[in-house]
């Protein structure tokens, strides 16, 4: 179940992120500390969400970001926020 909410997430994030060539992880650390805490990365997601008048959904941004958070340290650091789509990104443009 929970997997499915991740991939649903991942899903909707990653179409959201191949669109976008600038360092995701500055953006979504406002404060520039090299961590991104879940409210910035709330924050930076509903940003988006509104910009492209997409309905915002914290449960779903909650379980993304958790999932992201591979060592459970209640932030994301750099290689975090790179790693998960940003892998599936390269792969892709390899084969275009
Ligand atoms: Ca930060
Ligand atoms: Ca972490």
């Amino acid at each position: 179940m929970k997997t499915m909410i991740y991939l649903l997430a991942f899903a909707m994030f990653a179409s959201v992120a191949t669109a976008q060539e600038w360092s995701f992880f500055d953006a979504l650390d406002k404060n520039d500390d090299g961590k991104v805490t879940e409210s910035e990365w709330l924050a930076r997601n509903k940003k988006t969400a509104n910009k492209k008048g997409k309905p915002f959904d914290p449960v779903m941004m909650k379980a993304l970001f958790q999932g992201r958070d591979t060592n459970g340290d209640g932030t994301l650091s750099r290689e975090e926020v790179e790693n998960a789509p940003a892998k599936d990104k390269k792969k892709k443009k390899k084969q275009n």
